[in-house]
């Protein structure tokens, strides 16, 4: 995710799955630092390790947090998250394709 919050220390993001038999998973966000609290500042439900990825959607800078909220026939929607020191788990985007040949996007 790079340096959120500007203080010298790379911020990241984590997906997991807890239970490999549920499709629930959820992406991690920590913070860096010296130490690195093991605790994430905040989580997001996902709907695997793969529906998430990160890049810098508004150009101010910052990586955002992009996750795809949709599973076909519906069309696909991606909730933006911008990074920054004021990240948190609202939307503060949404894309919606309304054409339905988009049914799937791989992140990278
Ligand atoms: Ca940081
Ligand atoms: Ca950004």
């Amino acid at each position: 995710m790079g340096d959120q919050d500007d203080d010298g220390f790379d911020d990241f993001l984590i997906g997991i799955r807890p239970d490999p038999s549920i499709s629930t998973a959820m992406a991690m966000y920590y913070r860096g630092g010296n130490p690195i609290s093991p605790e994430p500042v905040f989580s997001l439900p996902i709907q695997s390790p793969r529906a998430v990825t990160a890049c810098d959607w508004n150009r101010d800078g910052y990586r955002d947090i992009v996750i795809k909220t949709s599973l076909p026939p519906k069309p696909l929607r991606l909730d933006v998250y911008f990074g920054g020191a004021q990240i948190d788990t609202i939307p503060d985007h949404t894309f919606i394709s309304h054409s339905l040949t988009v049914r799937r996007i791989i992140f990278f």
